[in-house]
């Protein structure tokens, strides 16, 4: 069984999304994100960067980062269509975008959410706020850019990096209503809540979307 520590509204979202579309058995631990249960023991024995999600595969071992998790699970369980085929340009694409959002989006978000670590001049960050906010715009409106000449990011197939991206939309601190903006992303939002396996979860990650 797969153990994944989660906080609402967090990362554990995607990887939520993927146990469930694999119909992998799997339990959720919940962490007290409000209250930093995940800078202190145990949870940092388990997961040195304090960050969430953390998956513990059925052998034990640990697993960081979401991008690592869901990629994993899309081999584990091959025929869930978590990503294309092997091989295939389209899987490539997921690749490009997963990681794209890896390294670019969710840091501009972190840095948005968490001003007070890119400075050391103390309580001074509204500008940090705001660069964060702008590059977080200008990535989901670059994806937007791409969704408005193919129907998904990996091409014609909705895949796992669909939803890691309708995750991403709904950090923005404006959530929906800054995606009235950016109908190609809203529109795969739509396809990717109304999933099976993500509909039941959607709510609870995102009540405000
Ligand atoms: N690169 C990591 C980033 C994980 C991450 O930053 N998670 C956020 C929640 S969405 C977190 O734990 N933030 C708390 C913190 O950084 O203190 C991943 O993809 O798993």
């Amino acid at each position: 069984m797969y153990k994944l520590y989660w906080a609402q509204s967090t990362g554990a979202f995607v990887v939520h999304a993927a146990l469930n579309e694999s119909q992998a058995s799997h339990e959720l631990v919940v962490l007290d994100y409000d209250n930093g249960e995940h800078k202190s023991e145990p949870y940092t024995r388990i997961n040195p960067t304090g960050e969430i999600p953390t998956l513990v595969l059925p052998d034990g071992a640990v697993l960081t980062e979401t991008v690592a998790m869901v990629l994993h699970l899309s081999e584990v369980f091959p025929d869930t269509g978590l990503l294309p085929a092997p091989g295939s340009q389209e899987r490539a694409m997921a690749y490009r975008w997963l990681l794209y959002m890896a390294t670019k989006t969710y840091t501009h978000d972190l840095r948005y959410y968490y001003p007070e670590r890119y400075t050391t001049q103390g309580e001074r960050t509204d500008g940090i706020k705001a660069v964060g906010l702008e590059l977080m715009e200008r990535s989901l409106i670059l994806m937007d850019g791409i969704l408005g000449k193919q129907t998904f990011l990996a091409g014609e197939q909705v895949s796992i990096a669909d939803t890691y991206l309708a995750m991403m939309s709904m950090w923005h601190p404006d959530g929906n209503a800054y995606l009235h903006k950016l109908t190609n992303i809203e529109r795969v939002v739509e396809v990717v809540r109304s999933r099976p396996a993500i509909r039941e979860i959607w709510d609870q990650n995102f009540p405000q979307g």
